[in-house]
């Protein structure tokens, strides 16, 4: 089976765009691949963030994976900061990147602008340690969102890289695009991205711990259009389309199935029965997740993903020390 590699970072309570844009694909994909899903809580230092609510986004990331029915005997779940390999490869990986490799990042761009009172040198130096991630366990694929594929390319490039100064060590790994999974947007802007970390994002958001009438209050005072009609037209309509979005995602049929289910309704039926499906999905998700902190499964798996994953991690990197020269 052929390995693939995703992480997300404990940034912020998980939203449903997290949940339909990337755990819902983890879980069909654990069945075709070799699985490895981190927290990215390293990742999650370049961005302020109070130590016990890290402890907590933390552990419901954990939670969460576990609820959306990933299996650790199928997907090897960890944190990044279980395995130090990485911080290691991290600080390689650094030292074969240029500054402006690094200066073309629009990742750094936007965050830096969007937090100009803390723009520390990990903002900047966050996607070489990205590289490490990867590369450390050799996966063929990396499911990631658009926002991440500059980040991937920086990881094929330092891996030819490498591979080409020191003779072959990476897998090169290709971008999976997790377009195929739902991109959700933000229910007070549909123009943007709904995003844990977004401040003003609130009522744009829903929250994977959020309450039924909170859920429903949301949805029934999204953004939508005058124009009356459920389509499908995300310039026109981005509103509606990103309720058809979620409602098709949700039910696991095409965006073209949901239009033609909705096609007759007015704006307020159709959010009812948007609501009503969210909030069934998302008690469901939430029965598990309570009985998974009850039970100490995040401990569990952890235990179980931190072992398994050093393995690997070290055997690579003691590869890579062996390639550039560390130690005698
Ligand atoms: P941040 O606000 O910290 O950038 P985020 O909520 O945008 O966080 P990430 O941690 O960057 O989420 O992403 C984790 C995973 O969830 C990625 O695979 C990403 O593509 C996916 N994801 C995040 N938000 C959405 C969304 N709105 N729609 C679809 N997928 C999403
Ligand atoms: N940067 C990613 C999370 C992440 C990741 C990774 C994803 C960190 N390391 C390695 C895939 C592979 C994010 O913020 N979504």
């Amino acid at each position: 089976m052929a390995r693939a590699l995703s992480g997300i970072t404990p940034s912020g309570k998980l939203t449903l765009g997290n949940y339909l844009g990337a755990m819902k694909l983890f879980v069909k994909m654990q069945e075709m691949y070799e699985m490895y899903i981190f927290v990215s809580n390293l990742h999650s230092l370049t961005l302020e963030q109070e130590p016990l609510s890290r402890k907590k986004n933390t552990k419901d990331l954990v939670a969460f994976y576990l609820a959306s029915g990933l299996d650790i005997n199928k997907t090897t779940i960890f944190l990044q900061s279980d395995v130090l390999m990485h911080a290691q490869l991290g600080w390689i990986m650094q030292c074969h990147t240029y500054m402006g490799e690094l200066a073309r990042m629009t990742q750094f761009k936007d965050k830096s602008t969007k937090h100009s009172d803390n723009i520390n040198v990990g903002l900047f130096t966050y996607p070489p340690l990205m590289v490490a991630d990867i590369l450390l366990y050799d996966p063929v694929y990396v499911p990631v969102g658009e926002d991440q594929r500059q980040h991937v390319e920086l990881t094929r490039d330092l891996a030819l890289r490498f591979n080409n100064k020191y003779g072959e060590t990476f897998v090169v790994p290709e971008l999976l695009l997790t377009k195929n999974g739902a991109k959700i947007m933000s229910l007070a802007d549909p123009t943007k991205k709904m995003s844990k970390s977004d401040d003003a994002g609130d009522k744009g958001c829903i929250y994977l711990l959020d309450d039924a009438k909170t859920i429903t209050k949301k949805i029934k005072s999204a953004t939508t259009d005058s124009i009356g009609k459920v389509n499908f037209d995300e310039e026109q309509q981005p509103g509606i389309s990103n309720l058809l979005t979620i409602y098709a995602a949700i039910e696991d049929i095409s965006i073209k199935e949901a239009e033609e289910l909705f096609k007759d309704y007015n704006y307020a039926d159709f959010k009812e029965r948007v609501a009503q499906v969210v909030v069934q999905e998302l008690s469901a998700l939430q029965a598990s997740y309570h009985d998974i902190i009850k039970n100490d499964d995040v401990e569990k798996a952890l235990n179980n993903g931190k072992e398994q994953a050093s393995k690997i991690a070290y055997k690579k990197l003691m590869k890579v020390h062996k390639k550039i020269g560390l130690g005698i």
